[in-house]
């Protein structure tokens, strides 16, 4: 225990209540024959919560904790009693965690890595007391001025040798604490400008490097998934992993479509100016849905603002397309979201985590009953169902040409009718969910 949080017991499912607890998040409540912490899969981040001190471009260090800055083992350790005291408090089943934010980075590789080691040992005893799993882990390859031109795509191929090192290490903890997916997030695989950078050779190191990596969480045994994160933009200027779409076609490209899915973060489909549920559900259509993180961007600042969950509706949304693909398998609901920097106290955090976790609560229940009651999978399957006629099934089968299709059009005389789309009317049966 950290003392940090000792104003908090642990967080109840109270709907009448006025003080810290649950009003809507019930983890036993049964949702489409599921209880809630099973759908939702709650994770806080290690990052945003312990690490982040609460700095703006115009101004540094706003939050106070008691084990800033961190860069000691004894500093890492204080800040890892008060993640689980919080994590205890959430009652949260999982959390997730970079290298960089657990331990002091050490003098050499070798060193850092000693000392990830040593942290799992803790996270080990401390999961083994009844605390949360580990939903995923994930390497920092882009805070160090290493990191500045790219991480594998840094045209320094040591950088490339040093993130191998970095993400072995990072990957075999994630192994060893049962860690349920691996996320590699391209925080500086991209470029500024075109005109130092050799776009076909950094997208091929890209390339290769997933491939060394699926290579070795096969070496290892590891059965989780491996995850990469979409961004289009910040911190560079264009991302490689721009959005679900783009991401689908690296991995065609580099053979990998089977092996890896997508994270996909609500903030980062706003910067790729698409909505979360357009990314979920084109995640879903090309097959490779895994995670979701649930921070939400200002929608003018047009910067990665990370900040909790606070729409309903936008949350109903985004479970309603997560539920449509068959809900999480490795996946869950990770808190990749930040307080604002005048949120400076320990009861923020608390309450900014159990507020969010409420507005997923009510999403998940506006979402399932939307399924249920098949508010919008009715009118989606009539909008279809000339596709079920065996006429029309037929020009899909491997009988048909584009030539025999044009015959049978012009012989019936074929003329087709336009049928409203209904947007507004289904806009308003969404209305009613949420
Ligand atoms: C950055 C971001 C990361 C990843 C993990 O925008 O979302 O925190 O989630 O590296
Ligand atoms: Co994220």
């Amino acid at each position: 225990m950290s003392g940090y949080f000792s104003d908090f017991a642990p967080l109840a499912y109270d709907p009448q209540g006025s003080g810290p607890g649950f009003r809507h998040y019930d983890p036993n409540e049964v949702v489409m024959g599921k209880r809630m912490e099973d759908h939702l899969r709650f994770a806080v981040c290690y990052w945003h919560s312990f690490v982040w001190e609460g700095g703006d471009p115009f101004g540094g260090q706003t939050f106070r904790r008691p084990w800033f800055p961190g860069d000691t083992m004894d500093l890492a350790k204080l800040k890892a009693e008060a993640a689980f005291d919080l994590f205890r408090i959430l009652g949260v089943p999982y959390f997730t965690f970079h290298d960089h934010d657990v331990r002091p980075e050490g003098a050499s590789l070798t060193e850092s890595r000693r000392r990830l080691e040593e942290m799992a040992d803790l996270f080990e005893t401390k999961m083994a007391a009844g605390g949360p799993k580990l939903l995923w882990g994930t390497a920092n390859l882009f805070s160090n001025r290493r990191y500045m031109a790219g991480a594998s795509t840094n045209p320094d191929p040591e950088v490339f040798a040093y993130c191998a090192a970095t993400v072995r290490a990072c990957m075999e903890v994630t192994h060893r604490l049962g860690g349920e997916n691996y996320v590699l997030w391209g925080g500086r695989e991209g470029y500024e400008t075109l005109l130092n950078t050799d776009l076909t050779q950094e997208l091929d190191h890209m390339g290769r490097f997933l491939n060394l990596v699926v290579e070795h969480k096969h070496r290892i045994g590891f059965k989780g998934a491996i995850l990469i994160e979409p961004k289009p933009q910040e911190p560079t200027k264009h991302q490689y992993d721009f959005d679900v779409a783009t991401v689908y076609g690296f991995l065609k490209r580099y053979g990998l479509e089977q092996e890896v899915k997508v994270n996909i973060e609500q903030g980062h489909a706003i910067l790729a100016g698409h909505s979360f549920e357009h990314e979920l559900a084109m995640a879903n259509a090309l097959g490779i849905f895994g995670s979701i993180d649930m921070n939400r961007n200002d929608q003018q600042s047009g910067w990665d603002t990370d900040q909790f969950p606070n729409s309903v509706p936008e949350a109903a949304l985004a479970y309603y397309e997560v539920l449509r693909g068959g809900g999480f398998s490795t996946g869950g609901t990770n808190f990749d979201a930040k307080l604002r920097r005048q949120s400076l106290d320990a009861e923020d955090l608390v309450m900014a985590h159990a507020e969010a976790m409420d507005v997923c609560a009510r999403g998940l229940k506006a979402a399932a009953r939307m399924l249920e009651e098949e508010a919008l999978e009715g009118p989606r399957r009539a909008r279809y169902a000339g596709w079920a006629k065996p006429e029309a099934q037929a020009m899909l089968g491997a009988g048909a040409s584009l030539a025999s299709i044009a015959d049978r059009a012009e012989a019936e005389g074929i003329d087709p009718q336009p049928a409203s789309g209904r947007q507004e009317r289904l806009e308003a049966v969404v209305n009613r969910y949420v």
